[in-house]
This record gives structure tokens, C-alpha cells and sequence, in this order.
């Protein structure tokens, strides 16, 4: 057991918050609803009862073509789930357990049909913890400000893929009006009361300074879950002091890791001329501090560990096992959303090397990869997942034979008690992002080697190397390296593999998602006290 865990929230966390409400706002939401049709299989978390209370608002009247539609088409009632995803399975236990607000884009089909007039639903909807404040996107708004602005030039920019990134004035606009239109919900929700909020993300950059204007005495923070690059790369943005300003509306600015914050606060020196202290982390702006910290964020380390350990995790193991597409004796494992950053098409040039370099290994060793559906509306994801499919195709012909072949590909999204099932069986896995903030899968592999067996192949370019340094660390550009590293995972001593799998699991089992939860936090108040902070003051155990 970690020495943070759950009940941290409620007595480290909640306390530190000062009696404020806490106001988290992100992109996506932790709790969506759907209609769904009579004939689905029941694969949702609930139900609400159909002809919930009548509403008269511009929302309900512009839906009621779609919902005569649904009727007609034999539509059933409405169901809600959780989005799977690391961000809001990390947070929906600090907000059922401090009580707030979270804000969020009402994005499921049946969500407007579930509000109430100040478009506010209770969650968990089977146990209600606090309020979901949702906020409506037209789809002109989803196309400019998510796949544009924030999917086709920020996300690409932030992970140096200049090449991909397109600027595009009308998509800036959007993105523009969204944030304000968060910031004006957000707004809202602390117009009568102090409050704390938390903003997530890239998705919503300006949103900081547009709140800071409308309540200048708010307590912002922000947690922004990607790199931010370089001086030499972020200048190309048309709008690069924009995105700055905005970000400078927070008091406390979060990056998973120290070089992230130095390129940041490099570009607020560069953009702004201001003044900024490098070593304490802090930018003087328009009379304020904003501090700029490192948090590298983590998973529930106990939650995947017991999952894992579970009877019927080993009762799933066994039967994937008796599958012909995995009757090989050595896994290898990719979980990713598929996304150019993770490197996958690097992966399987480079597993195509290993099988072409070193025979003997060909039918002995089987390679997983489940990619899961992300973004499919961006050319580049598109692109991406053709070649991908073609190079796993021609791998699977060059060594495959009538029975077996050496790449099962799965192109869709598990459930955690699958996906889970494959990390604990996989002789080890594969992460080899170009770069990426962190990467939580790396995480949830070493959590869920319960027999630690396994090895984990890590990019340099993760953020999570940085604490993973008993994986086996790879350079995703260097295909021969990357082939020669996987025959070194393959032939590895069990004992070399415990070794390092039990340094490993000890390092994310003590930094696990509480621990990041409760950094931020403990940053927080020691700000708003005043206290004087030094670059990295990591907290005290609970
Ligand atoms: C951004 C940053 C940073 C994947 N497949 C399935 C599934 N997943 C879950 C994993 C994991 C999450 O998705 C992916 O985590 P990453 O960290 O790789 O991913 P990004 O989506 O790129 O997230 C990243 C993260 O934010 C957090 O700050 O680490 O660097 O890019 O949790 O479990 N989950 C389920 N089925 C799947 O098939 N249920």
C-alpha cells in the first residue's frame, strides 16, 4: 500500500482549500448521457428516468428536432457513463470528496435533456457528490476551437511537430469565444461565493486571464497535461503572446516536468519582455505573481495493482491466453490512443527490424497493440492509422504463416478490466512516444506486473523517464537501437526483470496520483500564505 492514498483527499487535500469551493473546469466531462436505442446491449454504468421535468430554454427548443427524430427511430431512455481516461478517473474522487463544481462541455447526445434550468446536474447521477455545470458548444465552435485551434496547431506545436501544426485565423477565433464562454460559466459558479478553481489543460489557455479580468481576487491554477516546447518552436504561433497573457491569469501554473517550466517561463521572458525569476519559478505580471511548478502527475497506483491482482483478472488472463492470436510464448504490448506522438509506426519499424535482424525469435515472440480511436476527424489521425495498418499488415505477411501470425492489432477502446488483463500478462511493454508530457500507460503496466515479470520499454522522450529509470529507456528515432533493445527485453534473466520491476513499482506505488494531488495543493496554499517557496519543495508525507 502507498502512503498516499484516497483518504488523503479528504483529510490533507480539503483542508488546504481554506473552506473555498472548489471549481474544476476541463474540456471533457466526468459523467456523460446518451440516449440509447432499445435494441443496444447494456454496456453504460445507469439509468435516468426518460421525461425528466420540462425546459423551456433556447437548448430544449433547438433539440426538439433531434429528440422527435430518436422517438421515431425507436429510440430507448437515456443512459450515463464515465468517459474511460486517466484525468477524470483521477479527479472525480477529489471532487466527490471536497464537493464542488466541475465545468465542463456538455458533449454526450442526452446531456441537455438532463440539466436543470441553470444547465447543473448532480454527480455521480447514483450518488450525488456535486454539481456538473455544463457548458454548449455548437459544432462550428467543436470544428474551430477543439480540431482546430487546440487539435491542429496547439497539440502539434506543444510536441514539436511543426510540420503538422496549421494556424488558421477562424480557429483561433473560436477557441477565443470558448474560453471566454468557459470563463463566463465558471464565473458564475463563484459569482456568491470564495472559491478555488482549477483549470486542465490546453484546451483552455486564455480561459485564466478572461476569468482574472471579470474576479481579479480568484485563486487560479492550472495544470497543463502536454510539453510546452521551446522558444525556437513556440514563436511561430501567430499568437503566442495571446496564449502566454492568458496563461498568466493563473497563480499557480503546473507542468509535468522542470524543462517544461524553463521553456515556459523563457517564452514569457521572450514574448513579454517581463521580468521573471528562473530559479524561484516566479513571473511579476501586471502586479502579480504566477508561480510556475513541476508535477509529474501519476495514476492510482493501489487501484490497478488490486485490479490486476484480482481473481478474475487471472480467470481473463487465462482465457486470452487459450486465444490463437496470442498462443505465443512472449508478449509484447502498445497500448496507446493513436496519435503521432506515441511513436507506433516507429514501434513496428522497429519490430519489423527485430524479426527481420534476429530469426530466431520469429514465432516465439507475438506483439499486442490496442490503439484506441482518437481524433479521427484530423487528416494527420487518419494518415497515421493507414500506415500504421499497412505496416502491420506487411509484417504480418513477411513473418506470419498460415497459423499465426506475429501482430494482433485491436483498433478500439477496452474496458479497464481487459486492458488490464494484458498488462499483467505482457512480457513487457512498449512506449515510444517522439515526445509526450508524460505517458500514464508506462505507469499502469508497472502497477500491474503483480508477478513482475515484465519489462518496460520506455521513450526518452516520455515524461515518465524521468522517474522510470529502471526500465529499459530507448531513443524512438533509432530503429536499430529500438529492434536491439526488445531482443534485450526478450532474453532478460527473471531475476534481472524482478529486480528492476520492483524499483520500478517502489517509485510510482510512493509518486502516485494522491501524492500529485496533494503537491499541488500543499504549492497552492504555501503561495496564498505567503511562505517562501524554493524551485522544488515536495511535500511531507501525510
Ligand atoms: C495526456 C498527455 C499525460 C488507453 N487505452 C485504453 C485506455 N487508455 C487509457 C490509459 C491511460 C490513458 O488512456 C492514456 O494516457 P497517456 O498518458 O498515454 O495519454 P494522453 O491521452 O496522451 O494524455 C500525457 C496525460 O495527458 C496525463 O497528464 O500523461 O502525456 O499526452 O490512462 O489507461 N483506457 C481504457 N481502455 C483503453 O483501451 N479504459
Amino acid at each position: 500500500m502507498s502512503i498516499w492514498n484516497a483518504s488523503c483527499i479528504a483529510e490533507q487535500i480539503a483542508p488546504l482549500l481554506r473552506d473555498t469551493r472548489l471549481v474544476l473546469v476541463s474540456n471533457r466531462e466526468p459523467y456523460v448521457h446518451r440516449w440509447h436505442r432499445q435494441t443496444a446491449p447494456e454496456s453504460s454504468h445507469g439509468e435516468v428516468p426518460v421525461g425528466s421535468p420540462p425546459r423551456w430554454d433556447l437548448a430544449w427548443v433547438r433539440s426538439l428536432p433531434d429528440r422527435v427524430s430518436r422517438l421515431l427511430r425507436g429510440d430507448g431512455g437515456i443512459r450515463w457513463s464515465r468517459p474511460a481516461g486517466g484525468l477524470t478517473s483521477a479527479l472525480d474522487p477529489v471532487m466527490q470528496a471536497c464537493h464542488g463544481v466541475w465545468v465542463a462541455w456538455g458533449s454526450g447526445n442526452a446531456d441537455a435533456e438532463t440539466v436543470d434550468a441553470r444547465n447543473r446536474v448532480q454527480v455521480p447521477p447514483n450518488n450525488p457528490q456535486y454539481t456538473l455545470r455544463r457548458v454548449w458548444l455548437s459544432d462550428a465552435q467543436v470544428r474551430g476551437f477543439y480540431y482546430g485551434f487546440a487539435n491542429s496547431a496547439l497539440w502539434p506545436l506543444c510536441h514539436l511537430h511543426l510540420e503538422r501544426t496549421v494556424f488558421k485565423a477562424p480557429h483561433w477565433r473560436h477557441y477565443q469565444d470558448v474560453n471566454q464562454h468557459f470563463a463566463e460559466a465558471v464565473a458564475e459558479e463563484c459569482a456568491r461565493v470564495p472559491a478555488t478553481v482549477w483549470i486542465q489543460d490546453y484546451q483552455l489557455a486564455l480561459c485564466p486571464a478572461y476569468l482574472r479580468q471579470r474576479q481579479p481576487d480568484l485563486s487560479i491554477l492550472h495544470f497543463w497535461h502536454i510539453p510546452w516546447p521551446p522558444w525556437e518552436l513556440y514563436r511561430v504561433c501567430p499568437w503566442r503572446r495571446e496564449l502566454v497573457e492568458g496563461l498568466l491569469g493563473n497563480d499557480l501554473l503546473g507542468f509535468h516536468l522542470e524543462q517544461y517550466c524553463k521553456n515556459f517561463l523563457e517564452c514569457v521572458e521572450r514574448v513579454l519582455g517581463v521580468s521573471v525569476d528562473h530559479k524561484a519559478g516566479v513571473v511579476e505580471y501586471e502586479g502579480r505573481e504566477v508561480w510556475v511548478r513541476p508535477f509529474p502527475i501519476s495514476i492510482d497506483y493501489d487501484w490497478w495493482s488490486n485490479l490486476a491482482s484480482s481473481r478474475r483478472t487471472t480467470r481473463r488472463i487465462a482465457r486470452l491466453r487459450a486465444r490463437p492470436e496470442l498462443a505465443f510464448p512472449i508478449i509484447g504490448l502498445g497500448v496507446d490512443r493513436l496519435d503521432y506522438t506515441k511513436g507506433i509506426v516507429s514501434r513496428f519499424e522497429a519490430i519489423e527490424r527485430l524479426l527481420e535482424k534476429y530469426p530466431e525469435v520469429r514465432g516465439r515472440v507475438g506483439f499486442v497493440q490496442i490503439a484506441v480511436p482518437s481524433r479521427t476527424q484530423i487528416d494527420e489521425y487518419r494518415q497515421v492509422k493507414e500506415q500504421l495498418e499497412a505496416l502491420v499488415d506487411r509484417i504480418n505477411k513477411r513473418f506470419g504463416s498460415e497459423t499465426f501470425q506475429p501482430v494482433y492489432y485491436r483498433y478500439e477502446h477496452l474496458e479497464p478490466n481487459e486492458l488490464v488483463a494484458y498488462y499483467r500478462m505482457a512480457d513487457f511493454a512498449m512506449v515510444t512516444s517522439l515526445h509526450d508530457g508524460m505517458n500514464l500507460v508506462a505507469k499502469e503496466y508497472v502497477a500491474s506486473q503483480v508477478e513482475r515479470r515484465g519489462v518496460l520499454i520506455c521513450s526518452e522522450f516520455a515524461g515518465a523517464a524521468e522517474q522510470l529509470d529502471n526500465a529499459l529507456l530507448i531513443n524512438p528515432y533509432d530503429i536499430e537501437g529500438v529492434a536491439d533493445t526488445l531482443k534485450q527485453a526478450i532474453e532478460m534473466a527473471a531475476e534481472e526483470k524482478s529486480r528492476r520491476m520492483a524499483r520500478l513499482q517502489a517509485a510510482v506505488a510512493e509518486h502516485n496520483i494522491y501524492k500529485w494531488l496533494a503537491d499541488i495543493f500543499t504549492e497552492l496554499d504555501r503561495i496564498q500564505r505567503g511562505a517562501h517557496v524554493t524551485a522544488s519543495s515536495p511535500t511531507d508525507g501525510p
